[in-house]
């Protein structure tokens, strides 16, 4: 788990040492010292001091950048007593240093690091003394220890995202954001990023301990209990393996000798009728407690548990008259996945403490997601991230971390990968969570579609091919096979490279980015179905009050040089209003243009999801770019950096729900079509299906009501009408069509409504939404109705992170609409004032 140890950990045998306090760190070059709290970055820590202005205000990106050009040293003093030195081994651990470091113990160099995703443990026994110890690490700023390489290369990797001129950083094993992305400023970070600890132990201690899940069914789980022990003499051990769920205990004792090092021991079990985790929406989250303990004689000498989530998952790419499928089957049923992809919840790296893992993971629950992508322009994540997604069943598809450019590829930073890969893989392999390994984020695309053998001399450009084939086809495979063999990998995603081929849509998952980079309608999504949507996305800016933490009046306009710092994309503003002009009315300010674009965001994403759902089996998942920011920004996310829902959160909540109706104008044999969609395990019967024609006043048209039977996990057409038979031209400018599900309990267990237009082809109704609001500790109560229409109906509160129950939503003609709002700071006696407005709200 990811904590910050604090304190001793203590038992006869064994010692843990947090060594996260009191440390001091300076530019290498100067006198002056500032104290830190590890896990720290040198920029976020002069930042929480004010040395540094805060990054994110104004422009205040550029005035952060000269950290990066400098080397930096951190100190920690501290003190052991002669029971920790009389310890027979003493391993120092860093869980992570970020990047570039020599590390000198009591004056003597014990390791160099250049790996921010490895973990370091150094035996230090002979150099630990009584009394004052003291570590000093000197962080090497990457861009002058690169340089050399660099140079050395004689071209420029074309590393898009790096923001800066000289692109060093495809040579540094370190999160590739920290560089710059098309969604984030850039903070070359150095620091010690992960706990350190010191860890004293006499005899033996269990370095690592996986539970291999080689065959599991409902009926039965065949599992190896995969231990490795260091030794530090020969020992006649006895060890014991336990499983334990609820009441029940399965165990095993084995006696061994344990020799002087490393030892490798396999214990089978077997586990009758096994409780299986499964995925969000399909039933438990069953872990198993495992540990495993060595004891000598009767004595305890050390032990090591595991929370274990028995599932099968595979991804079947399988050959079929289109293509090839791209499946995850769960516990050996065809999953439908749902959610987005995850970028780092900050720039400055550290500062995701536990509550941030807590509120994402409410975030991605509450939009009935089953599965994030981590994509690979991040980090390797937090143990805790995976504890989460173990508890709430989501499953994790886990890139490694390479993203957007080609990479060096000769011995030594294969190597460096190499050690990198096992160390994660190791890691992680005890998650339930994680679905599937892919090798990189559009590296191959990169190479073959981005135009780079242009901009390179011919030898790099062959080059690159060689690396991608020794990195992604041949090392990480083959390291996932010997370290974790039953999960699956891919070399990449997109899977087949390149949105405009028709290969891409047939074969593995694909990123469809015509909408948005190709400037094709939403409405394309309905005809560029892939096997599977890993990436499709558009941009919108945070709604005013995140816009109002880093801007002031003069700035609101897209044009201002505080606007463009906080829009990375080249093309960002150009293509919102392109599209905006494609489906809304002109608007007249700069609030009505964030409040529009965050509409159309929700509103043209929503349609790729139901797109995506209404394919099923053809395509079987629909993760949606992106999920979250890393710094208040224009990006592609449906959450902003202050944790305020975008449309695009909401709508994709209703598209992801478990049972969702949908209504398709199908061009092709000019009928209007009903589905359903279900990720339940159960059939459902005597289903009421009711349709309504209504107009922007509310009255009904036309009804409709049937009843169906739902099939469990699959896509159901319900329903077909020819087009002229619903409606005419001239309806469907002030017309919807209401749908719904209802059990024989007469709960409503599924409904959405849809229109025919464009917005700015519909006759918008003028019209008054009546309100009254109820404050109360905490939170308040907003009732809402409107005799006519309201379309995309926005509540505004002056609160950063306010939850709504709902935003964004069309307030239908005479139907009331209870809102809830959640706030800590929201009282009756500090009556926070709203701001209510829809689309039409919006016309001159
Ligand atoms: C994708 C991603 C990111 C990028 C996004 C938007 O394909 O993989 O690299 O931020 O597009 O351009």
């Amino acid at each position: 788990m990811f904590s910050h140890t604090h304190g001793w950990v203590q038992n006869n045998f064994s010692k843990t040492l947090s060594l996260n306090d009191n440390w001091l760190f300076r530019q290498a070059d100067k006198d002056q010292w500032y104290k830190a709290q590890v896990p720290c970055s040198v920029q976020n820590t002069l930042i929480e001091k004010q040395h540094l202005p805060d990054p994110y205000y104004g422009t205040n990106e550029k005035d952060l950048q000269w950290v990066e050009n400098f080397d930096w040293e951190f100190k920690k003093v501290f003190t052991l007593s002669a029971q920790e030195i009389a310890f027979h081994s003493a391993v120092l651990h860093f869980k992570g240093i970020d990047t570039f470091a020599d590390i000198y113990l009591n004056g003597v160099k014990i390791q160099e690091t250049e790996n921010m995703f490895l973990a370091y443990q150094i035996p230090v026994k002979e150099l630990l003394r009584k009394g004052e110890n003291t570590l000093l690490i000197r962080f090497y700023a990457p861009v002058n220890k690169l340089k050399p390489q660099r140079e050395a290369s004689g071209f420029e990797y074309p590393a898009m995202n790096d923001h800066r001129e000289e692109k060093v950083s495809v040579y540094a094993r370190k999160a590739p954001y920290h560089f710059g992305w098309d969604w984030g400023m850039r903070i070359v970070q150095m620091g010690i990023w992960r706990p350190v600890e010191l860890l004293f132990f006499n005899k033996a201690y269990v370095d690592d301990y996986f539970v291999a899940q080689n065959h599991i069914t409902a009926q039965k789980a065949s599992v190896e209990n995969q231990i490795e022990i260091m030794a530090l003499q020969p020992i006649n051990a006895t060890i014991e393996v336990r499983c334990t769920i609820d009441k029940q205990v399965f165990s095993h004792h084995q006696k061994v000798l344990l020799n002087k090092g490393k030892n490798t021991l396999t214990i089978p079990m077997l586990i009758e009728n096994p409780k299986l985790w499964m995925p969000m929406g399909w039933g438990k989250q069953h872990r198993y407690d495992f540990s495993v303990k060595v004891l000598e004689g009767k004595h305890l000498i050390c032990k090591k548990h595991q929370k274990i989530g028995l599932r099968s998952i595979r991804l079947l790419q399988e050959k079929d008259l289109r293509g090839e499928s791209f499946t995850f089957e769960v516990n050996d049923k065809p999953l439908f996945a749902k959610g987005a992809n995850y970028i780092p919840g900050e720039i400055l790296t550290t500062r995701q403490d536990s509550l941030y893992y807590e509120r994402l993971f409410e975030n991605i629950l509450a939009a009935n997601m089953n599965m994030i992508r981590v994509w690979g322009g991040g980090i390797y994540e937090n143990d805790y991230f995976y504890e989460l997604a173990d508890k709430y069943g989501i499953l994790v598809w886990q890139d490694f971390m390479f993203a957007c450019t080609p990479y060096p590829y000769d011995a030594h930073f294969l190597q460096n990968i190499e050690q990198e890969a096992i160390y994660n893989i190791k890691r992680l392999r005890n998650y339930a969570c994680i679905a599937l390994w892919c090798g990189n984020n559009e590296v191959e695309e990169s190479i073959n579609y981005w135009g780079f053998e242009r901009i390179v001399p011919k030898e790099a450009y062959e080059g690159f091919k060689v690396g991608y084939k020794k990195i992604f086809r041949e090392l990480l495979p083959s390291l996932l096979q010997k370290t974790d063999p039953t999960k699956s990998y891919i070399h990449s995603s997109p899977y087949i490279a390149n949105w405009g081929r028709p290969q891409s849509l047939a074969f593995g998952d694909a990123h469809y980015w015509g909408v948005w980079y190709g400037r094709e309608p939403f409405e394309i999504l309905d005809k560029r179905v892939p096997r599977f949507m890993s990436e499709f996305g558009f941009q919108a800016f945070p709604e005013m009050k995140t816009i109002r933490t880093f801007a002031t009046e003069q700035d609101f306009d897209i044009e201002s040089e505080v606007m463009k710092v906080h829009q990375k994309s080249s093309t960002g503003n150009d293509a919102i209003k392109e599209y905006m002009d494609m489906y809304y009315r002109q608007v007249e300010n700069f609030e009505d243009f964030v409040y529009v674009g965050l509409v159309m965001q929700g509103e043209g994403m929503k349609k790729g999801m139901l797109a995506h759902r209404r394919n099923r089996p053809f395509c079987m998942g629909s993760l949606y770019w992106q999920l979250n920011d890393s710094w208040p920004v224009v990006s592609w996310a449906g959450i902003d950096y202050y944790n305020n829902w975008k449309a695009l959160h909401y709508k994709a909540r209703e598209a992801f729900a478990p049972i969702a109706v949908d209504m398709y104008q199908n061009q092709q044999n000019q009928n209007t079509e009903f589905y359903v969609f279900s990720d339940e395990l159960q059939d459902r019967t005597n289903v009421f299906l009711n349709i309504q024609l209504i107009s922007f006043t509310g009255k009904v048209l036309k009804e409709l009501n049937e009843v169906v039977n739902l099939q469990a996990n699959t896509t159901q057409l319900l329903k077909s009408i020819p087009m002229y038979m619903l409606v005419n031209i001239e309806l469907q400018k002030n017309h919807f069509v209401k749908v719904k599900l209802i059990d024989q309990n007469h709960q409503v267990i599924a409904q959405d409504h849809f229109f025919f237009l464009s917005p700015k082809n519909m006759n918008l109704p003028q019209t008054q939404i009546e309100s009254s609001i109820a404050y109360t500790q905490g939170k308040c109560i907003l009732t809402l109705r409107s005799s006519h229409l309201a379309k995309n109906v926005f509540i505004e509160i002056p609160l950063l992170g306010a939850k709504f129950s709902d935003n964004f939503f069309d307030l239908l003609p005479n139907e009331e609409k209870v809102i809830e709002i959640i706030h800590p700071q929201i009282s009756n006696e500090n009556q926070v004032p709203l701001k209510i407005k829809h689309l039409r709200d919006t016309y001159q």
